[in-house]
């Protein structure tokens, strides 16, 4: 049976970038960034692909905010249901400026929510920390799909915890180095390393005939 290839563009969104001065901007993510991301995923929607987004979507008295822990400052590291969590400054809140993803929507089947319950972070597109699924998984599976192309921001946090809960479910992945940013330096390089060794194929450049080729 032939494979079949879905693209995942992970958070492109006002808060996460420099371009749009956002409140959690990631080092790299200037207008000129956002606009290969918008390139790359029109030559795979050409291409044929089916291409879904997930949007970062937190109401504003969310667990991640730093905002919301009296005692704490941001980036602090807290426990949260027993893991480690970082405290953010507030970014992507619903409904707001800052949420907004920044590339043409009607390149997207779908655009896939999360973060939504206040009391979870959820970096997956797949699942929030407690373990509430998304609808990504069941989309993908109405589709047929077996290969996952992701990218986007950030490499280190939610292209990383995508990946990784792709491979759980199955599917082979490949991350797109070169459409994607991390947070800081350290973090960005371990997951790399961790997502290698779970099996995810990091593609350093951003290749469509490899892709078309299904050759993750
Ligand atoms: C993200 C931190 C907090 C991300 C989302 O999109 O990687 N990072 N919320
Ligand atoms: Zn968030």
């Amino acid at each position: 049976m032939t494979k079949r290839t879905a693209v995942i563009v992970v958070d492109i969104q006002g808060d996460f970038t420099t371009w749009e001065k956002g409140s959690l901007a990631v080092e790299g993510t200037d207008r000129s960034y956002v606009k290969r991301v918008e390139k790359a995923t029109k030559l795979l929607n050409k291409a044929g692909f089916p291409i879904f987004a997930t949007q970062d979507w937190h109401p504003s008295q969310h667990i991640s905010f730093y905002t919301n822990h009296p005692d704490k400052s941001v980036f602090d590291t807290v426990e949260i249901n027993g893991k480690p969590r970082i405290l953010w400054p507030p970014h992507c809140i619903h409904g707001t400026e800052g949420a907004r993803i920044l590339i043409d929507n009607n390149l997207f089947l779908g655009v896939i929510k999360k973060g939504q319950n206040p009391l979870f972070d959820s970096y997956s597109g797949f699942q929030d920390d407690g373990g509430e699924e998304t609808e990504l998984h069941s989309i993908l599976q109405l589709h047929c799909i077996d290969i996952l192309v992701i990218y986007g921001i950030a490499t280190d946090y939610c292209v990383k915890a995508t990946a990784l809960d792709a491979i759980n479910y199955g599917y082979k992945v490949a991350v797109i180095q070169e459409l994607s940013r991390g947070v800081a330096q350290d973090t960005l390089r371990n997951a790399i390393r961790e997502m290698r060794n779970r099996g995810v194929r990091i593609h350093t450049t951003f290749n469509l005939e490899r892709i078309i080729k299904g050759n993750v």
